[in-house]
């Protein structure tokens, strides 16, 4: 267990099968933390008006979250678009929960970090919002097929853990572009507002990069990557990659160096 000033987390999409939330509980009970952000997509909507899957493991989740914030944490949440419902909750706090559009972090090295989803910086979701859907079925598709391909890894004792959408979204040439366009608009939006950074989910690329005067970090996901970014107490903030310690440590360090796509 590791005692740290904050945790940020995004894109959870608890109520899909692809929500892994046994790992996102495991890499809790490691991080205990003074502030615990979740920056959206934390429960999927979308996918669940198609039809729930909310495991056992997934109330955990909302247990340990609720637990935190009663024990004093200071917990917040800024809704994405796949739970964008709550949006219209901003400024409200549910019981120790504090739902807020956006926030600013201060770090306590005294940087000031911009916390967003990040979804309005994304052309593809705000301009084809039916485009949107339908990457998203195809996501979860690719993503449930790596479940079942996992499985088979498993059973054929081939350690470590593979990711096919991973695999996959590297190969598309396009997506890079569209990352890069994402990552851009969302670092010149935070230096509009003169802080030091931003954190932001939404892509599902976990990062960590200078972009100008601008440190851009992105959560990653819990569905595929399953990464979070931790802020320590001697002012170091990281990129934990949950996934890697279950062994694919090639597999990340390839896809640190190459963006791919999203959900
Ligand atoms: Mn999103």
């Amino acid at each position: 267990m590791q005692q740290v000033r904050a945790v940020f987390i995004s894109d959870v999409h608890l109520g899909t099968r692809a929500c892994q939330a046994d790992r996102l509980l495991d890499f809790l009970k490691e991080y205990e933390s003074e502030y615990l952000y979740m920056l959206g997509d934390i429960v999927d909507f979308w996918a669940m008006s198609r039809g729930i899957q909310w495991a056992a493991s997934h109330n955990t989740v909302v247990q340990k979250v609720l637990r935190r914030a009663r024990r004093g944490d200071k917990v917040f949440f800024i809704p994405g678009n796949h739970d964008e419902a709550l949006r219209e909750y901003a400024g409200i706090a549910f019981g120790d929960i504090r739902v807020e559009s956006e926030w600013v972090h201060q770090g306590i090295d005294g940087r000031r970090y911009w916390l967003i989803h990040g979804d309005e910086y994304d052309q593809v979701t705000r301009h084809h919002r039916w485009v949107a859907v339908l990457g998203d079925v195809a996501y979860n598709g690719l993503v449930r097929m790596n479940h079942v391909l996992s499985r088979v890894r498993r059973a054929l004792h081939i350690s470590g853990y593979w990711s096919l959408a991973g695999y996959a979204k590297q190969k598309v040439k396009r997506a890079v572009g569209f990352i890069f366009d994402f990552e851009d608009a969302v670092a010149r939006a935070t230096q509009q507002r003169s802080l030091d950074g931003v954190i932001c989910g939404h892509i599902h690329w976990a990062s960590d990069r200078q972009i100008g005067a601008i440190r851009y970090l992105n959560c990653g996901d819990w569905v595929d990557t399953c990464s979070a970014i931790v802020e320590h107490y001697d002012g170091r903030i990281e990129v934990v990659n949950w996934g890697v310690l279950a062994g694919a440590a090639d597999r990340d360090k390839e896809a640190m160096d190459t963006p791919t796509l999203v959900a």
